[in-house]
């Protein structure tokens, strides 16, 4: 039987407060539940104090540039199509600099877990607006308020038909647990949004902000009907939605490959003289 502790107890360098605890112990919660054990799983982050979490679970990471665990997180699933890849980042890391990443990744649809603690501002570098930050956005380097639209990440997955995007928030744990459960099942790329209050840097969305908009999308919802996730995508303001607002069944980008149906590459032999032929001949 797996218990939490096997992921480890370690001290951390966030703010007392911040919502990645939260998502930290639902993450945890949820590894155990899906019967994993540290080393058959696989961490990528970039940069950004959502990033630094796999820092504090004792399983395999690689952590990389600002923006940049995308490529890597598919290069691993491509290397190794048995284990699975949990991608863990900020709202700055995945829709800002990593944005180009993050639209080709859910057209690939890579299998891959993609969970975004989503704080509506930059954290580590002390509070600049990202993309998701809401229009009128007062911060140091923005004074006079972001002139910029928010970017929706919920309704870009959903027009471009992403295999599985769910939505919750850091403060209801069990929600969290449940979706990132699902996510790590789906069999193609899986986008969890996490709305995360920043105690020290977004004073505007916080725990109780969030708490009073948030509601949970009702059983009779049908997340594979598109048209109807789009409105749901659209929602927010007064009404958040928390669920999962849409999924379907497209192939995940490994299953074109005849060479990774079986044995994953990192465990096939390589035929030397055969590499050694195909390297001379683009020489
Ligand atoms: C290419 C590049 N651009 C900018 C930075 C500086 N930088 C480091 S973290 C960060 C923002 C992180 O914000 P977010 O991804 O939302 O994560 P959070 O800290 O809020 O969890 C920035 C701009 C960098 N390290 N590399
Ligand atoms: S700056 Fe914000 S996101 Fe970073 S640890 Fe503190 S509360 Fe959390």
């Amino acid at each position: 039987m797996l218990s939490e502790s096997i992921y480890g107890n370690y001290e951390t360098a966030w703010c007392p407060g911040c919502g990645n605890f939260r998502i930290l112990a639902a993450l945890k919660k949820a590894l155990v539940e899906s019967n994993l054990t540290p080393h058959e799983v696989i961490f990528v982050s970039g940069i950004g104090q959502a990033a630094k979490t796999p820092h504090y679970l004792n399983a395999n990471l690689f952590n990389g540039l600002h923006g940049r665990s995308l490529p890597v997180a598919t290069g691993c699933r491509l290397a190794n199509h048995q284990m699975p890849v949990i991608v863990e980042t900020g709202d700055g890391c995945t829709y800002g600099e990593g944005g180009n990443h993050f639209l080709a990744a859910i057209r690939r649809n890579i299998n891959i877990t993609l969970l975004v603690h989503n704080n509506q501002v930059y954290g580590l570098t002390k509070g600049q607006a990202s993309p998701t930050s809401d229009e009128g956005f007062i911060t140091k380097a923005q004074p006079h308020g972001v002139y910029a639209a928010a970017f929706n990440p919920i309704a870009v997955a959903v027009a471009l038909h992403a295999g599985f995007v769910a939505r919750s928030f850091a403060g209801f744990e069990d929600h969290l647990t449940e979706m990132i459960k699902q996510a790590i099942s789906h069999p193609g790329f899986a986008l969890v949004d996490i709305l995360q209050p920043c105690v020290s840097f977004n004073k505007v969305n916080t725990f109780a902000w969030y708490k009073n908009r948030c509601y949970r999308l009702p059983e009779t919802y049908d997340p594979t009907d598109w048209s109807a996730a789009i409105l749901k995508a659209n929602e927010w303001g007064d009404q958040i939605p928390l669920g999962v607002i849409s999924k379907n069944s497209r192939p995940p980008f490994e299953a074109h490959f005849d060479c990774l149906g079986h044995t994953p590459l990192a465990r096939q032999q390589v035929d030397k003289a055969k590499l050694k032929a195909f390297i001379t001949h683009y020489r």
